[in-house]
């Protein structure tokens, strides 16, 4: 790496001291994916009438737009977090690398070597570095004092000028102050915000919907808050809670009920299903008889701090026009009797949008060990032949 301040510094950073130098810098716009330790920073870009926030559906689409900003001469920043940096590798490396197109990265650091965080961020912390030094895109620890941190902005800026290369400054944890009092992010599309129309909260749609299904029933459910709150609803065998891998639960759930053993219920976010909104296409066009792609739709990325997200989809609508077997939009629990009772008759791929509040109390982290939750659900769906053992 370029140069390091190494884990543990004490100042942290004002994030509108940040975003009057990237201003300064002339970067107008910011495109980023969420991640929380990035919260106070995407909180203030969301807010600001000088900087226009582009809330992208994944990484490699936040790179791509900036990347296009650079050919008509506009400067946008890219934010997020490294578990989305192999998203992001697919346009750096065919597109900005060798067409020489330089983008300023911010990318904060999950799982950093030497402290604490899940184990879904193992590997990315672990080779984080490596592959930005292999792919040769330069790159260091956003400092986390003032004057360093113009120091770094200054320093990618030469270095962008002279290579004609992207630039990437890793944030680690705790880098931005939190503001004073947190303000409520607003969406993209406020009149057409779901949570402005509905009062069911997403933990409580989970609730009911467990209650509802068959205990055979496979639910795999989307990284952050949806999987913790149906651990806290009442685990079960037949229940993979993914955390990470974000966007990928409609496909996995797909390949599941693709087998046939099993009836599967994916439960995903609405930020998610976008990243990966190709699914949806799969899954329409897929011969799984019995699979309900679930989606909680809030209109913002409520896991990492309820940021907005592009636009306001309607999921179900769409669904329908992909050919799914059947699709139903619900906004309170009587509807969501109704679209489930109406959903539960047909075979094929089905989609059940539930327009959902945010949570104001995330429930606790799910406690098993990730290998564990993968092992218990193979034992029960896989043939006895194709047995793994506990890695
Ligand atoms: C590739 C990738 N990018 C970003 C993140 C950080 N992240 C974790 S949860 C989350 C928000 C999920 O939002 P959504 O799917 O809408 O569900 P909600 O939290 O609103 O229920 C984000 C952005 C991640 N885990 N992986």
């Amino acid at each position: 790496m370029d140069r390091t301040i190494g884990p543990g510094a004490t100042e942290a950073l004002d994030a509108d001291h940040v975003i009057d130098a990237l201003l300064a810098r002339d970067y107008r716009e910011m495109a980023a994916v969420p991640c929380s330790y990035l919260k106070p920073l995407l909180e203030r870009a969301a807010h600001r009438e000088d900087l226009r926030y582009f809330p992208a559906t994944c990484e490699g689409e936040a790179v791509s737009v900036a990347a296009g900003a650079w050919f008509a001469g506009r400067r946008v920043v890219v934010a997020m977090q490294n578990s989305g940096l192999g998203d992001a590798l697919n346009p750096l490396a065919s597109l900005c690398l060798p067409y020489g197109v330089p983008v300023l990265l911010l990318v904060s650091v999950r799982g950093e070597p030497g402290t604490r965080d899940e184990p879904h961020h193992d590997v990315m912390g672990r080779t984080t570095d490596q592959i930005l030094t292999d792919v040769g895109i330069s790159h260091a620890w956003l400092p986390t004092d003032p004057a360093g941190c113009v120091e770094a902005l200054d320093e990618a800026e030469r270095e962008m000028a002279r290579a004609r290369r992207p630039y990437c400054l890793l944030v680690r944890k705790g880098a931005f102050r939190d503001g004073p009092t947190p303000l409520p992010l607003q969406p993209t599309a406020p009149d057409q915000l779901p949570r402005a129309t509905t009062t069911l909260s997403r933990a409580e749609a989970i609730r009911w919907l467990r209650e509802r299904m068959p205990e055979e029933q496979v639910v795999v459910t989307t990284t952050g808050l949806t999987s913790r709150e149906l651990y806290a609803a009442g685990d079960r065998a037949t229940y993979l809670y993914l955390s990470g891998s974000m966007g990928c639960a409609g496909a996995v759930g797909l390949g599941i009920a693709r087998s046939g053993r099993r009836p599967v219920a994916v439960f995903d976010g609405d930020g998610a299903a976008l990243m990966r909104f190709g699914t949806l296409v799969s899954a329409a066009a897929s011969e799984a008889t019995d699979f309900l792609h679930v989606i909680f739709n809030n209109g913002c990325y409520d896991s990492t701090g309820g940021q907005p997200i592009q636009g306001s989809v309607p999921f179900a609508a769409t669904a329908e026009l992909l050919g799914y077997a059947a699709t139903a939009c619900c906004a309170s629990l009587a509807e969501l009797q109704a679209a489930y009772d109406k959903l539960a008759s047909q075979p094929g791929p089905r989609l059940l949008e539930i327009k959902v509040t945010t949570d104001p109390v995330p429930a606790p982290r799910v406690p098993l060990v990730l290998p564990e939750i993968a092992t218990r659900l193979h034992a029960q769906l896989a043939p006895p032949e194709t047995a793994v053992t506990a890695p």
